[in-house]
């Protein structure tokens, strides 16, 4: 194969190889009002409004106590006309837009909004996932939040473009406030840590993974945390979380990294990151081989770091550029470094869209860097004599895009 031939048929594979999504924060039609999309969610998104307060010079309050289409009107006249939208939240309005066919140079939010307006939600589901060629995305679904407890609790018929994610921030991060919700709902617990509440705790675990089908249990931590250790959040993952995900087989999903409201003000925008010590992720690889772990870390600097932990623990599987290294600069870096040192044997991005037109440009902007990076890869091969074929790189990239970690679920 000659290597424009071999650079057309990679590009044409990764562009085009359906993917499993595997963290966002979109819900299934029947959550109703949970699923955001629309011209004006896609400009409050908190990553877009983090950078609008950097021009703006209006009070938070103010801003908090508008409707979301004047925020929305705000961002978009001082990130979209009075600067040009060159940061990658920015630019993926612009990919979303142009990608769903809407005309983008009248830079017109009316028409924008009439439009989105006229869309229903279960057919722009299905138009976003085409276009972004998604075959599931995996929702994040937190018992703790009211109005999507009072959808599984009506009853949710399973819809097979979506599956689930047991999600499970307030057990492990706000003890003990959480015990009056978790007797509220039905479970014996205490605020101490004693039989009877560990034995509770997993029978919560057990029935809503069971009520939900939650395909692995997933909770976000910060750059300080500490394994083993007596502090209750550890203490709570080693007496309840990890012997319940041995016991189902189902992977636990650490995301590691966040500074929650770093700027409160900021609301859901105000999150910043800091660099973890990834000995706890390395505790718990070692002492429960068992256990399957999922893994994305926030800060640029514990890439490596998580890239060669892997390489010591099978039961280990990075996932995703998340959050703040979901930018072209960083997605590069990482996936260069995943495949140099883990092959195929992970996860290289999940979308973690709040909004579902966001899909679009979150798997654009990704596959034109795992195209450009493969492409370097099997040509390196080819120098060498190595020669893939069209079967053969369709195998890696579709592992590459959710096939390794269906395979890590399964083991
Ligand atoms: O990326 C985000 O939208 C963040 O706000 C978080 O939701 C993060 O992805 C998380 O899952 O904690
Ligand atoms: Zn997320």
């Amino acid at each position: 194969m000659n290597t424009n031939t071999l650079q057309n048929d990679i590009e044409r594979i990764v562009l085009n190889t359906p993917v499993y999504d595997i963290h966002t924060h979109l819900y299934a039609p029947a959550f109703g009002d949970l699923l955001l999309f629309g011209i004006d969610d896609l400009l409050v998104y908190h990553y877009l409004v983090a950078e609008a307060f950097r021009f703006l010079d209006v009070p938070y309050e103010k801003f908090w106590a508008m409707s979301k289409s004047e925020q929305a009107d705000l961002v978009w006249r001082h990130l979209f006309i009075e600067q040009s939208p060159l940061s990658e939240s920015c630019r993926g309005v612009i990919t979303t837009l142009n990608k769903l066919g809407l005309d983008v140079r009248s830079r017109d939010l009316l028409t924008l909004r009439q439009w989105f307006a006229s869309q229903n939600a279960d057919d722009f589901t299905t138009r976003c996932m085409e276009i972004a060629k998604v075959r599931r995305i995996c929702m994040t679904n937190s018992p703790f939040d009211d109005s999507e407890r009072a959808v599984w609790e009506r009853g949710y018929t399973h819809d097979e473009r979506f599956s689930s994610a047991l999600r499970i921030d307030p057990l492990l991060m706000e003890w003990p406030n959480v015990t009056t919700q978790l007797r509220d709902l039905g479970y014996d617990v205490s605020a101490e840590l004693n039989d009877k509440t560990v034995s509770e705790v997993r029978r919560f675990l057990g029935d809503w993974t069971t009520k939900i089908d939650a395909l692995y249990v997933m909770v976000s931590l910060p750059p300080t945390f500490a394994c083993p250790s007596n502090d209750v959040t550890s203490q709570l993952i080693e007496k309840c979380v990890v012997p319940f995900c041995r016991e189902r087989n189902l992977p636990f999903a650490l995301m590691i990294g966040v500074k929650r409201a770093v700027n409160p003000q900021l609301q859901l925008a105000g999150d910043g990151l800091g660099r973890a010590d990834l000995i706890s992720l390395e505790n718990l690889c070692a002492a429960n081989p068992d256990v399957k772990f999922l893994t994305t870390v926030l800060a640029r600097e514990n890439q490596h770091e998580l890239n060669v932990l892997a390489r010591k623990f099978r039961n280990l599987h990075p996932f995703g550029c998340w959050w703040f290294t979901n930018i072209p600069v960083v997605i590069e870096d990482m996936t260069r470094m995943r495949l140099e040192l883990l092959g195929t044997s992970v996860t290289l991005q999940h979308s973690d869209a709040r909004v579902l037109d966001q899909i679009i440009y979150k798997w654009d902007h990704s596959r034109q860097i795992t195209a450009r990076v493969l492409t370097e890869k099997y040509l390196d091969l080819a120098a060498s004599g190595w020669n893939v074929s069209i079967e053969e790189i369709e195998r890696d990239v579709h592992n590459l895009l959710g096939g390794s970690f269906e395979k890590f679920l399964a083991l």
